[in-house]
């Protein structure tokens, strides 16, 4: 089987060099369990599992194979081939793991195309997208909007122009998988070798989409049941798929939490207009509030900035800031529960060499 077919190239070659110095092979990740991997190679379809080496390497969620990866692995006679190695991502979508303070969750690796669906029925929400949108500017891949159950909405037109208001550089098309109207808008995204990955909300019509492009319904859909007040998922994990036409498709189970890396990077990106005006403010400290000499609010009022935009930005970064000061707190309640653990210890070491008469003073 040519590799080639599921995205391998040159680029992939190179950073294989050091693995296939070990007489290792490539194969990429199709879908990724807590226990094993599918995976696709030159052999076709085969299951890895990591082995204990490259385990004890990992020291973050980040460092794990996960979808659309490219991995290294030993073949066996039978069973589970053994995984050794991870190539290196040319590019991924990841978002801050729930709750956890600061650790990131690759959802999708080495992706050309990140399409975010939205349904234009009540589950539409602007605030969303700006979520996305930062998300993905980390990414290294072209995002894409898409607004699917355009049959169920007469404001499509003003839905648009209102995202195109907002977000100027993402491309958006509306359009309806359930009667199948307005998909081929997504051709030129689709050719060989390439990787989507759709995102979205449960019930917004993904894995409807990618039926649509598969010409045969394989994936799984429905509509989301709402019996727990939360909605459960249709598809219930993510996996690799390849077209008839030879591009490559990832469906994702819709994203609950989509809490934003604490680091900023994606913020920086998604909005450069503003960081590049905020260099001519007169206070290097400036909140781009109130304070006198604003080069960003001057562009708000000159029209350069849309009001909206800036808004948002600050809505962003106060979230990424929040998180950041709660991981920072939890950093800290952590090491000076660590101290009050140790100076206790000490504390009784200490009395009982009293109470036995040692004279020992190490401590
Ligand atoms: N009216 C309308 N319904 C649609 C459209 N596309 C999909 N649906 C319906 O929306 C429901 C959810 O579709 P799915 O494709 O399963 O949604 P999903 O995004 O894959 O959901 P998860 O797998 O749970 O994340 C199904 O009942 C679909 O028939 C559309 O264009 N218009
Ligand atoms: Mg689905
Ligand atoms: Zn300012």
């Amino acid at each position: 089987m040519d590799l080639s077919a599921f995205g391998w190239d040159d680029v992939f070659e190179e950073s294989f060099k050091e693995f296939q110095e070990k007489q290792l092979l490539p194969a990429r990740v199709t879908e990724a369990n807590r226990l094993f991997y599918r995976l696709v190679s030159g052999k076709g379809e085969i299951n890895g599992k990591l082995s204990d080496k490259f385990r004890e390497n990992c020291h973050s969620k980040e460092d794990y194979p996960t979808v659309g990866d490219w991995v290294a692995y030993r073949p066996t006679e039978y069973g589970f081939v053994q995984i050794q190695g991870l190539v290196k991502r040319k590019s991924k979508f990841s978002r801050k793991v729930a709750g956890v303070a600061s650790e990131e969750q690759v959802i999708a690796a080495n992706i050309d195309t990140i399409f975010i669906v939205s349904g234009l029925d009540r589950d539409f929400s602007m605030r969303r997208l700006e979520r996305y949108v930062v998300l993905a500017a980390d990414s290294n891949a072209e995002l894409v909007f898409i607004l699917n159950k355009a049959d169920l909405r007469k404001d499509v037109e003003r839905i648009i122009s209102e995202i195109m208001g907002l977000f100027k550089d993402v491309p958006v098309y509306a359009l309806s998988a359930l009667n199948n109207n307005g998909l081929e808008q997504l051709a030129r995204y689709i050719s060989p070798g390439k990787t989507m990955v759709f995102l979205g909300s449960s019930g917004t019509g993904k894995s409807t989409i990618i039926n649509r492009l598969l010409g045969v319904d394989k994936q799984k859909t429905g509509a989301v049941s709402a019996y727990d007040g939360k909605g459960r998922h249709i598809t219930s994990s993510r996996n690799l798929i390849v077209l008839p036409d030879g591009a490559i498709v990832i469906d994702t189970p819709g994203l609950r939490e989509l809490q934003l890396l604490g680091n900023g990077v994606g913020l920086k990106n998604a909005f450069s207009d503003i960081g590049s005006f905020a260099e001519k403010c007169e206070y290097a400290n400036c909140t781009h509030t109130n304070e006198p000499g604003c080069a960003v609010l001057e562009a708000v009022n000159s029209g350069a900035i849309p009001v909206e935009r800036l808004k948002n930005f600050l809505k962003l970064k106060r979230e990424i800031a929040y998180n950041l000061s709660r991981h920072e707190e939890k950093i800290k309640n952590k090491r000076s529960k660590r101290w009050k653990t140790i100076s206790k210890q000490a504390r009784r070491i200490k009395k009982s060499r009293e109470n036995a008469g040692d004279e020992y003073l190490g401590i």
